[in-house]
């Protein structure tokens, strides 16, 4: 049983139970989720900002200060996404959707979700997979790493990564139906975020206060993980058995 080590079969069973009877559900995904792909993520062991001061390189002021600098990091994060393969966990929450409906929302730019086959994931932080102009905005999709510094093929001005960096405004659209989607969910199922990032983490204790129940799958208790289910596993060995229990009959 590959999930022994991790979470009680009884405990399982209990959130199978309540995932399936969940009309609506909403899934909330950090980091943690491509872990086991190989993406590094971005605090605790192993994580980006252990290399990379985030104020180095994830603001609007790195970016005007040393263009170069922030999209060699960019670059070198897309060459390892671009090798990666979804894993099990993203597969699972395909599977799942076969099951009920849900929302996906993640703050994740690696395009994993999208890869795996989940239908429309909310890109709350963007991609790195689109690029705009820092002159007229135009926004174009990439798919392969950038070499250099990309520039606009509308007016020749320097493109930035298509991400949310630190003190810019999620993209709007993206976020009023992230929090349309948990407003509505009977369960949020809260996986690999360390929930100190806002406004995303917001989101939770939004769903909450309507009355969603809240189940989180971390290896680790995250900072913001109170008055949760939590279910202690990596994604990818938690989720599989998660979805095989829900589809029994
Ligand atoms: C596993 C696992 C396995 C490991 N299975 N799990 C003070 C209070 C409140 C807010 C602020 C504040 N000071 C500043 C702010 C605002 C700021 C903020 O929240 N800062 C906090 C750090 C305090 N937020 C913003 O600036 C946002 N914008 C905003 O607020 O606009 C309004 C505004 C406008 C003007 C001025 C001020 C405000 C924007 C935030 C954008 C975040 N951008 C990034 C970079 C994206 C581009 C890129 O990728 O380069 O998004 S930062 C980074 O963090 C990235 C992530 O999406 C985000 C969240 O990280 P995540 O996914 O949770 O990853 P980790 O690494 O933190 O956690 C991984 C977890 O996985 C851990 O818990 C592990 O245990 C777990 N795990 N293996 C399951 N196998
Ligand atoms: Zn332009």
């Amino acid at each position: 049983m590959c999930h022994a080590d991790f979470v009680s079969d009884e405990k399982l069973g209990l959130v199978a139970n309540r995932l399936k009877r969940a009309s609506r559900l909403t899934i909330l995904t950090g980091a943690g989720v491509s872990a086991a792909s190989g993406v590094p993520t971005f605090r605790g062991s192993g994580g980006l900002w252990r290399q990379f001061r985030a104020e180095d390189l994830a603001t609007p002021e790195a970016f005007s200060r040393d263009p170069v600098l922030v999209w060699e990091w960019y670059a070198w994060r897309q060459g390892l996404v671009a090798a990666a393969e979804p894993n099990a966990g993203h597969r699972a929450l395909v599977d799942l959707e076969r099951l009920t409906t849900l929302t996906i929302v993640t703050q994740n730019v690696d395009g994993l979700h999208a890869r795996a086959g989940s239908s429309e994931p909310i890109e709350l932080h963007g991609s790195l997979w689109r690029v705009r102009c820092t002159k007229c905005s135009a926004e174009r999709a990439i798919d392969s790493p950038i070499q250099g510094l990309p520039t606009c093929p509308e007016c020749g001005a320097l493109e930035r990564p298509g991400v949310v960096w630190f003190g810019e405004s999620l993209p709007e659209e993206s976020f009023e139906l992230a929090i349309d989607a948990v407003s509505r969910a009977q369960v949020v199922l809260v996986v690999g975020t360390s929930g100190i990032v806002q406004p995303a983490a917001s989101l939770v204790e939004i769903g909450r206060a309507r009355g969603a129940t809240v189940i989180e799958v971390n290896p680790e208790a995250s900072p913001g993980g109170r008055n949760r289910i939590a279910l202690a596993g990596p994604a990818g060995e938690v989720l599989p058995e998660l979805v095989r229990l829900a589809a029994r009959p």
